[in-house]
């Protein structure tokens, strides 16, 4: 789903709207037409016509550079709690788009557009080198394993210590007779079945790459545990591993905290409040617990997390909420309850480059966007590398990240 927004002035705006294979359960809705003969069900056609139809008539008018009236309009005219009606896909590609025109008018670049700063932080990539879970057809239960270039002095230096990491795991993958497809997000997708496995061949990746582990590079991991979630247990169908129960679970999560480095750990309990708590309680201190598919970007339910003492980080995806003022109010209740933020991608991602801007926009602490292996996950990494280069010594990297 693109859109493009052309202002009065003859500014132009476009936007892709990406798509998520583990999605939570209180995100907003996607729109798809449901016809099995065209895209297996897939195609947008609704809501393309939405965007040509009712929402271009709602907006006409409008002053692009007032992003929050822009939104309520949009949100408005759906009139549904999860934009149901009209469809969030829409609602985004639209919020986004004239985002940008409002930026183009303006005469400044995205990031600057949405937040004006004498400095920037940059955000510390967070990325996926093994697939598992839902974005690949392995046996491994969790479904993301990360590396974190948290001693990298730029983004640039982040960038090329990720690529040699990348290339050294494959060179090991190869070595010891494993396959080096790669899974969605561009992650190698061998047929491990433990976490530990995984995290094990991360470590020495680093290792034959020539970093520090911790020191250079830490590790992080999304076990979209959500997806593994059946009732009060969590069940390992992939590997065939037994079933846990919560309290097992976070055994299990704090067993990988303690024996790897390890930034954070996201949607490492699903839809239990309850767990979420005690997860807090037993691993809060030593390691960010990002809330994912609990929070779903959504400012109200962050809110509640918050005053609940569940977890202490979110994870924002534009499309699980469908606007850029309420993405952007999700952040800002996040970073005053002393929460970080992790801006990330979804599996199914577009050469849109959007979430680089925000990041930077908003300073939070981190970005994931997958592995160096596809152009829809380059992209954001070279617009992190220009907006590095064209802000300079205005630019901090990792500066959220090192925050106390
Ligand atoms: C996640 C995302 C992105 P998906 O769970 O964090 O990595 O996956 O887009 O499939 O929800
Ligand atoms: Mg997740």
């Amino acid at each position: 789903m693109e859109v493009d927004v052309v202002l009065a002035d003859g500014s132009r705006g476009r936007a892709a709207v990406p798509s998520g294979a583990s999605t939570g359960e209180r995100e907003a809705l996607e729109l798809r037409d449901g016809d099995p003969l065209r895209y297996g069900g897939k195609g947008v056609r609704k809501a393309v016509a939405h965007v040509n139809g009712e929402i271009a008539r709602a907006l006409a008018g409008l002053d692009a550079a007032d992003q929050t009236a822009i939104d309520r309009r949009l949100i408005d005219l759906d009139g549904t709690p999860n934009k149901a009606r009209l469809g969030a896909n829409a609602l985004l590609g639209v919020s986004m788009a004239g985002a940008r025109a409002a930026a183009v008018s303006a005469g400044l670049p995205l990031y600057r557009h949405l937040q004006a700063r004498d400095r920037y932080s940059l955000p510390i990539p967070t990325v996926n080198l093994l697939n598992g879970g839902a974005h690949a057809a392995n046996a491994l239960d969790f479904q993301e394993f990360m590396m974190v270039p948290i001693g990298a002095p730029t983004m640039a230096e982040a960038i090329r210590w990720t690529a040699e990491t990348f290339h050294a795991l494959k060179a090991l993958l190869s070595q010891a007779g494993h396959l080096t497809s790669v899974g969605d997000e561009g992650g190698y997708a061998p047929n491990l079945r433990t976490a530990e496995e995984a995290l094990e061949l991360l470590v020495r990746a680093i290792e034959h790459a020539g970093y520090r582990l911790c020191g250079d590079i830490s590790l992080s991991m999304d076990p979209a545990t959500s997806e593994l979630q059946h009732g009060d247990r969590y069940e390992f169908r992939k590997s065939g591993q037994s079933t846990l129960t919560t309290a097992e679970m976070i055994a299990l999560l704090e067993r990988l905290v303690d024996r790897y480095p390890m930034v954070f750990v996201e949607d490492g309990l699903g839809d239990d409040w309850e767990g979420w708590s005690r997860l807090t309680r037993r691993l809060g201190s030593r390691t960010l617990l990002v809330g994912d598919d609990i929070f779903v970007t959504n400012p109200a339910i962050i809110h509640e997390g918050i005053s609940r003492g569940i977890g202490n980080a979110t994870l924002i995806k534009l499309n699980q909420i469908g606007t850029v003022t309420e993405t952007l109010e999700a952040i800002k209740i996040s970073h005053e309850a002393g929460y970080r933020t992790v801006i990330s991608h979804r599996s199914g991602e577009t050469e849109d480059t959007f979430i680089a801007d925000l990041a930077v926009a908003v300073g939070a602490a981190y970005i994931k966007t997958g592995s160096l292996a596809s152009s829809e996950r380059v992209a954001k990494y070279n617009q992190l590398l220009r907006i590095e280069e064209e802000l300079g010594e205005a630019a901090e990297f990792g500066a959220a990240a090192r925050q106390r």
